[in-house]
């Protein structure tokens, strides 16, 4: 009998384990990013938006045995190979999770260290920075991204649109993205209307620099 309870439990740990592809709970609270990020846009944007990607997504891979085992960056990399939904879906998917997690509540300095000084030696300053990102973020034409990226060793900012990612169609490993902001009007119209300048300022309030340190490779 413990035999047979032991093999179910197995089981069941394998077909949790078989769940390749997860809808993370949002890292925080729907609130914490108040007064930046208000708490309505917040809720529509992880509850709706994400939600949604997410699920038409699992559905377009539906039945693919190699969508369904591949990882979400095996998969990006790939990309070109995969009908328009799973592109954008799946990357609606990945960048609404990444955009989470570039942000904490209450927001964060950058922290002395590796990060810092290349953002100063490759931009002049940590404004400079800020201006050429903000920058970035108001040269999209309609929706879209903007991304700090590292790769072959530098940092460069780079925007993609729709909810196309710079992990789309190169091989896994050769871009790390350190910082994304999602710049599409549903990520700020509640509060800031057609300011997207203003949302943009507020969004580097709340940059988790923590974390972006952490993604950095030295
Ligand atoms: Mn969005």
């Amino acid at each position: 009998m413990r035999i047979l309870v032991s093999i179910f439990a197995l089981m069941i740990f394998a077909g949790l384990n078989a769940q390749t592809h997860v809808f993370k709970p949002l890292p925080y609270a729907y609130d914490a990013l108040e007064p930046y990020i208000d708490a309505k846009t917040m809720e529509i944007h992880y509850s709706k938006h994400h939600q949604g990607y997410y699920d038409k997504f699992m559905a377009a891979i539906k039945g693919n045995s190699t969508l369904e085992s591949l990882s979400l960056p095996e998969i990006m990399a790939r990309m070109n190979e995969f009908p328009a939904a799973v592109r954008n879906n799946g990357g609606g998917y990945w960048n609404h999770e990444f955009f989470w997690e570039s942000m904490t509540p209450g927001g964060s300095t950058i922290p002395d260290g590796a990060l810092k000084n290349r953002i100063i030696t490759q931009f002049g300053s940590m404004e400079k920075f800020l201006e050429e990102f903000k920058n970035a973020g108001l040269s999209v034409f309609g929706s879209g991204w903007v991304w700090l990226i590292q790769e072959k060793g530098t940092l460069k900012i780079v925007t993609t649109p729709i909810q196309d990612n710079p992990l789309m169609n190169v091989p896994v490993g050769t871009v790390n993205p350190l910082l994304a902001i999602d710049v599409w009007e549903h990520a700020y119209y509640l509060k800031h209307q057609n300011k997207r300048a203003a949302y943009i300022d507020d969004f580097i309030k709340v940059i988790d620099w923590n974390a972006l340190s952490k993604r950095f490779d030295e």
